[in-house]
């Protein structure tokens, strides 16, 4: 990756953080309702997964949603729009923070019932291979969804006919509040990968570029080889599982470890380290994210809410 590269996956991290940020600070003013789980601290994965994706390809996730979707090409506006609800969001407001879609993407949700999406990452990958689309899905989920059905049934079809999809387990450690070694008792969780049987890594590293690395390896595989992989990150995130969690299972010193390799941190280091004449560029970098995300808190302030005549719109009856 050349200077530019590095400059465009700062940038987009950057606005991945202060979309959240902002986001945050709307939720504690009321202006945006229902749950809000955010993803700060695990830029790296999203954004080295998703950098690693072709255009064709599909990405499908769970409720900690916001900044995969901005990664995949998902617009500032859009996003905080569809979270206060208004008719100008990505999915006109009907989906609020866990559902997001945006299907000009491939950006297959958004889906808050844990597990539940990967039976059907196996299907969209099914499809891929049936129509011969030289596509791969990558599925996002958290490693307390290693724990449910629907994780078994996904991964069983996806080993037993060859299919070009990549499970992406984010594990941050815990589950809500309930720490891995309460709910799974395994250090390397990809073991579990070897049961269907399905090639396996762990990355350890806050690294955006290994993450991309890594992401790479699986996905180029799954698309030339029609084989799926699951693919563990060790990462953390600093706020609660959602808004209202008064963390009181970990410590603020194991916080703040994290918060000390922090991805957005050590992208910057790199950058300042092998080109040290970007530090203007890096400044003004900064700016341009944070005047984008003033803009699209502006915009979904002043957007409309869905007129009333729409409520049945986009609904099964
Ligand atoms: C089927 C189901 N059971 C329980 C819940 C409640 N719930 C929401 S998030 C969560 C924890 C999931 O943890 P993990 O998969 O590790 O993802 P993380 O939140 O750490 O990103 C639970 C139990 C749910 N949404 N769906």
């Amino acid at each position: 990756m050349d200077a530019q590269d590095l400059l465009r996956i700062y940038r987009k991290m950057m606005l991945m953080r202060r979309f959240e940020e902002a986001a945050a600070k709307a939720y504690t003013e009321r202006k945006i309702g229902g749950f809000l789980h955010l993803y700060i601290g695990q830029e790296a994965v999203g954004m080295g997964v998703i950098e690693a994706m072709q255009k064709q390809d599909s990405v499908i996730s769970t409720y900690r949603v916001h900044a995969q979707y901005l990664a995949r090409g998902g617009t500032a506006r859009e996003g905080m729009a569809e979270l206060y609800g208004k008719d100008t969001g990505c999915c006109r407001g009907r989906g609020g923070s866990m559902h997001f879609f945006d299907a000009k993407n491939n950006f297959l949700g958004g889906h808050a019932i844990v597990g539940a999406h990967i039976p059907v990452a196996a299907g969209a990958a099914f499809a891929s291979k049936y129509r011969g689309d030289n596509a791969v899905t990558v599925c996002f989920l958290g490693e307390g969804a290693m724990n449910i059905g629907p994780f078994h049934e996904g991964l069983c079809l996806s080993a037993l006919w060859n299919l070009p999809v990549v499970y992406v387990v984010e594990n941050n450690l815990y589950a809500m509040g309930t720490p891995v070694s309460r709910h799974m008792g395994l250090d390397d969780a990809s073991v579990r990968a070897l049961g269907y049987p399905m090639a396996r890594a762990t990355v350890e590293s806050t690294d955006v570029l290994e993450c991309y690395r890594a992401a790479k390896h699986a996905i180029e595989r799954a698309r030339n080889e029609s084989l799926p992989f699951l693919l563990e990150f060790k990462t953390y995130r600093y706020r609660g599982h959602s808004m209202a969690d008064p963390q009181t299972y970990r410590t603020k010193e194991e916080v703040q470890q994290w918060r000390d390799k922090d991805p957005i941190k050590v992208l910057r280091a790199r950058i300042e380290e092998e080109y040290p004449d970007l530090a203007a560029e890096i400044k003004a970098i900064n700016a341009s994210v944070d005047d984008e995300i003033a803009d699209a808190v502006r915009f979904a302030e002043e957007s409309p809410e869905p007129d009333l005549s729409t409520v049945a719109d986009y609904t099964y009856v």
